[in-house]
This record gives structure tokens, sequence and C-alpha cells, in this order.
């Protein structure tokens, strides 16, 4: 079957809630992508930085398949013999007390949420059901009731009232706009991406977020750092906070978490927080099933053993340096930011009215995937395998699409 009778299969029996670009992949491995016809792509998206590690890399896919024949899931009514040895792994890994595994990203935001309330009126003391949550504008934590109540993008919240109450709104990388929400007693946590993805790859500046760190500190509130997409090494350091040497207070990871095989989703925090949700107060069938375990365990030791975070620095570095070229020299390329391998480019509008989406079509029959974000942003994002030879690949597409872009 062809790539049309694919698409038609979706358009006919599925949800319409996404706009896909027409490619219909069939296959993956490392960087490169195939679509039913045969041809191959470069993956300049990662879903959605899910797989960092590259498609279906292999010691991941081993650690499923051999745990898959063994047992999928017990629920947490019973102990089993992958959850401990997983939560001793990555709170050793990462510098935590404890995790609480989850299985979406969204749902690992759900649960940081919970867990800052509880904490809020349990620890700090905060008059119950008054504790607030501070998040950026333009912030993206997912699609549930409670994400979209934070959101500010008419995209994500239209249409899907009443809303989730105790969400106060200030501007990103804007450290006067947070002090003055933190003189409010009842807030129990500054919720933020360390980098804003889906808004657009936005980096805030230098020291924002050890200041931000500092502010809630002083307010004793907590620090949630949303790290579902600059998470795992994806900005070029194990966690975005890592460059200012910041320890959130809750730590949310997903996405790349299983490799792209499967959701898996984890919120780590030290036992003055974690410990004040008890048994039976939170909970979820698939969380920290065996086999999600085996598969975040394989998924994360590739992120070490591969240094996949050096390597990301070193060509997202070049990948940034040599499209910044590409700016000078191209007026409908307005810039080009980001860190690691979280970049993302501005397409200005051609006279002829191109836009990014025109962009992607473009770079999509040049053999390149990405998608755009929010018009006129198009995010590139490969896995961080990647190497110098295929970074030029995808440099020379860029260029190639650029000199025709009108
Ligand atoms: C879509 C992109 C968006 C996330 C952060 C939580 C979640 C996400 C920082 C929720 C999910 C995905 C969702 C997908 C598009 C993609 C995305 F930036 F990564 F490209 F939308 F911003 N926190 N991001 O980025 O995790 O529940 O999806 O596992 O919804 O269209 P999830």
């Amino acid at each position: 079957m062809n790539s049309q009778y694919y698409i038609e299969l979706e358009n006919k029996y599925g949800a319409h809630n996404y706009h896909p670009l027409e490619v219909v992949i069939a296959e993956g491995k490392g960087v490169w992508v195939w679509d039913v016809e045969g041809k191959k792509y470069l993956d300049f998206l990662s879903a959605y930085s899910a797989v960092n590690q590259g498609h279906c890399h292999p010691k991941i896919i081993n650690a499923l398949i051999e745990q898959a024949k063994k047992l999928t899931l017990t629920s947490r009514a019973f102990y089993n013999n992958a959850l401990g040895e997983y939560e001793k792994f990555i709170t050793e890994l990462l510098g935590y007390d404890k995790v609480l595994p989850m299985n979406t990203g969204v749902e690992g935001g759900e649960t940081a949420v919970k867990l800052a309330r509880r904490w809020a009126y349990d620890v700090k003391g905060v008059p119950k059901y008054e504790a607030k949550i501070i998040v950026a504008n333009d912030n993206f934590h997912g699609r549930t009731m409670m994400a979209v109540s934070a959101s500010t993008d008419p995209e994500s919240y239209e249409g899907y009232g009443p809303y989730l109450p105790g969400f106060i709104k200030i501007p990103f990388n804007d450290i006067p706009a947070l002090e003055k929400a933190l003189e409010d007693p009842n807030v129990a946590a500054f919720m933020v991406e360390p980098i804003q993805g889906e808004a657009g790859v936005f980096v805030p500046d230098d020291g924002y977020l050890k200041k931000a760190q500092e502010l809630c500190k002083a307010k004793n509130v907590l620090l949630i750092c949303d790290e579902v997409q600059t998470g795992l090494a994806r900005t070029g350091k194990m966690l975005a906070s890592d460059y200012e040497n910041v320890k959130p207070d809750i730590l949310v990871l997903g996405k790349a978490l299983s490799g792209g095989t499967m959701p898996v989703s984890a919120i780590l925090a030290n036992d003055e927080i974690m410990l004040t949700i008890k048994p039976g107060q939170h909970g979820s069938t698939f969380g920290g099933n065996p086999l999600a375990c085996r598969v975040a365990i394989a998924s994360l030791q590739v992120i070490v053993e591969e240094k996949l975070a050096d390597n990301a620095f070193e060509m997202g570095n070049y990948f940034r340096s040599e499209v910044q070229k590409f700016v000078n020299e191209f007026e409908h390329l307005v810039l080009v930011r980001g860190k690691g391998l979280l970049n993302a480019v501005v397409i200005k509008p051609t006279e002829s009215g191109k836009t990014a989406w025109d962009f992607c079509v473009a770079l999509k029959e040049e053999g390149l995937l990405a998608k755009p974000t929010h018009g006129d942003i198009i995010r590139f994002a490969p896995p961080l395998v990647i190497t110098k030879e295929e970074i030029d690949f995808a440099l020379e597409k860029i260029y190639k699409v650029l000199k025709n872009f009108n």
C-alpha cells in the first residue's frame, strides 16, 4: 500500500487533532526514517524529543523484548523485581531521594502540581485549598485540563473551560514579575520549562533559572522544572537546569525516558516533598510497570554510555554556527536560537506567501523532516546520536531550500 492509502485511513477513521506533514513513516533507525515507498529521511523532529537515543536503539529494544517475554505489568498492588532497581538507578543518577513513576509527560506535570499543593498544605501551612502555582506565559505542560488551565495559548485552552483555578501567569524570563507574584503567601510552587520548547525554543537570559530558584527558596516556594522536552541530554547537559547548577525541588521527565518506545514519565523529589503523598493518594495502572522500568534503565544507560549530552552540545554549537551564516545570507531566515540540539529558526513569509509550512514541505522533498510550530517557527531537533556528517547533510538541504525559497 502507498502513502495515500495510509493518509486516507487516518483521515477517515482517526480524530483530526493533528495536521501532519504528508509523509507516512514505516521504519526508523538512528537518525533515519523510511516512508512506505522506501524513501529515506533525516528525522529533525525526533518525535518531539522522545527519540533522543535514535529510533529503535538496539540496547533499548533488546531490554523491551527481554522484559516483554517475562512480565509486562503487575500493577502497584504488588511488588515486582524491576521497579525498585529502576527507582534506585534513576534517583542515584539524578540525585534525588525518590521517584514517582507515571506514563505520559503531562501526567508528570499533573503529579508535580498535586505534590506541590499537598506539600503546601501539609508542610508549608498554606490554608486549605488556597494554594497557587505560578506558571510562565507561553508555557506548554501538555493537554490535560490542568495543563490547559495553566496555558496562555488559546490553541491549547480555548473551548475547554471551566478551568482549574490557582494558576498565576507571569511573563517568562521576567524576574521582577516573579518577585511580585511571590509576594502571595499562598504560592506553593513556580512551574517552568528551563527552555520553552513548544513556544518556539525560547532560551531565557543566563542566570534566570538560578535567580528564580533563589527567589523561590527565600519565600519557601518549590521550583518545579518541567524537563519533559529539555531533559535527558537534549540541550547539551543531562538536564537543562544543569546549565545553572539549579536543582529543581520537583523534576518532571518524560519522552526520551523510554527512548521513544512507550510512554514513561517520572517525577523526582526529596523525601520532605515526596512523602507528603501517602499510600493510596496517587497512582496509575501502568505507572512503574516492569516493562517501562527495564526500558527506562536502558534508555538512561544509553544517554550516559554514549555521552549524548556532550554530542548534543558539540553538534548543536556546530549546527547553530552554520545556520547563523545562512541567516546572514538569506532574508527569509530571520534567526536561529537554541541550546544543544533543541533549536529553532524563524522563517519570514515570502512575497508569494510561502510560509514555514511550505519550507518544511520543501525540506521533506529533500529528505529532511521537520515541522513548524506557531506559524513561523521551525523546530530543528534531531536525535542526539547524530554525527557531523549527518548534520552536514541537514545543512545542505536547509541551504538548498533557502536558495529556492521565494
Ligand atoms: C502535542 C513539543 C509540544 C512538553 C513539555 C509536557 C509535555 C510536553 C515541556 C506533555 C509534550 C509534545 C506534545 C505534542 C507536541 C509536543 C510538543 F514541544 F514537544 F513539540 F506540544 F510542545 N511538558 N510535548 O513539551 O508530554 O503528555 O505529550 O507525553 O501535544 O501536540 P506528553
